[in-house]
């Protein structure tokens, strides 16, 4: 096959081509999300847990803004939170593919606890005897075509997924990746997005693995923002979960201040959960992506969006399949959908807190 048959051409999907009912089971989609949370983790799985689109049927954990043994304890946590606590939790990898352990700490951005030094108290469930990828690997088998994974870290769980089990990317109906930066500059340095800086090698593994993947990058993030005025409404009306989720936002909204230059938070995270409730909110362009691995520019994402250009020379971009990826979104339809959820939904919930000063009633 010649390197030109292989010219890809990019598309901007219409809301008509994605068919999402396929991927709904009983009328929900399933969802595992494999997190490292982190305060905007946190309001991603809340808002996961509130949509009725979706049914949330394990959370995975790995490093990332916090190390991976925080995450699971968060993780845990966040789903006492949210009364939740029948979901269960699997621990993920603590290193990068290739062994490298994580240097980069973000607790500037988290606090140090990852959900914004509020002092929860130590959840009283406990991680699956299982691994993450493990946990991936069996879903995806007992439930061939109707589980969707949102990647909210790092990739290494879900490259080692796509490593354990070759009919992994045949089995999952979707993985939406939070990740990169396309033709914007990053946000660990100017060429690199933290998530896929946290393991390039996983993340180049996922993009070409050939599985049906939604990548949403800081380029479409940044246009999703939380004020201040925003997280006041959710500790007003949100119910116990909105008060705690604008608590640990504090810390997050402070780091914006000294860093953006904003009084408002970047909601990364649950942007990219709305890719699983209505990929609508979103243009797509298709398109191979690759990741630079090692060196000065380590983490870029590079996405061929010259689909109708053909190449004259055999190249790592060859025969890599398209993913979809965002270069637009509804970001006024999207926060619509994030703020009533979370602020408006939790009111009335009675459940269970993990965070000093909202009463825990022993459920
Ligand atoms: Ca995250």
């Amino acid at each position: 096959m010649s390197a030109e048959s292989e010219a890809i051409r990019p598309a901007v999907l219409s809301p008509d081509a994605w068919q999402p009912e396929r991927f709904f089971v009983g009328g929900r989609k399933k969802v595992i999300i494999d997190t490292d949370p982190g305060i905007d983790d946190a309001m991603a799985i809340m808002l996961a847990f509130q949509s009725p689109e979706l049914e949330v049927v394990g959370l995975t954990t790995t490093f990332g803004n916090v190390p991976t043994a925080m995450a699971t304890r968060n993780a845990l946590c966040l789903r006492e939170v949210a009364g939740m606590a029948h979901v269960p939790v699997a621990q993920g990898e603590r290193v990068a593919l290739k062994g490298e352990e994580k240097q980069r700490i973000a607790d500037f951005v988290h606090g140090s606890d990852g959900l914004g030094n509020i002092n929860t108290s130590p959840p009283n469930g406990h991680a699956i005897d299982m691994g993450a990828a493990e946990f991936m690997v069996k879903m995806a088998r007992e439930n061939p075509g109707q589980i969707t994974v949102i990647a909210l870290g790092p990739l290494t769980n879900v490259a080692k997924a796509i490593e354990q089990d070759p009919e992994f990317v045949k089995n999952v109906a979707q993985i939406i990746v939070l990740g990169g930066a396309f033709f914007v500059n990053g946000n660990v340095n100017p060429a690199a997005e933290a998530n896929v800086y946290g393991d390039p090698d996983a993340a180049d593994a996922v993009f070409i693995s050939g599985a049906d993947i939604i990548v949403i990058g800081l380029n479409v993030t940044t246009q999703m923002l939380m004020t201040e005025e925003d997280l006041n409404h959710l500790r007003d009306d949100g119910g116990p979960v909105g008060e705690f989720l604008h608590k640990a936002a504090q810390f997050y909204l402070q780091y914006h201040r000294d860093y953006y230059d904003m009084n408002a938070i970047y909601v990364h995270d649950p942007t990219t959960i709305l890719a699983a409730i209505d990929p609508s909110v979103f243009t797509l362009k298709t398109g191979a992506v690759r990741v630079i691995t090692e060196g000065r520019f380590k983490g870029t994402t590079l996405m061929n969006a010259l689909g109708t250009k053909r190449w004259n020379s055999v190249t790592e971009w060859c025969g890599k399949p398209p993913i979809k990826v965002a270069f637009g979104v509804d970001s006024q339809r999207g926060m619509q959908v994030i703020k009533d959820r979370l602020m408006k939904m939790w009111s009335g919930y009675n459940g269970v807190s993990n965070s000093e000063g909202i009463t825990d009633n022993g459920n």
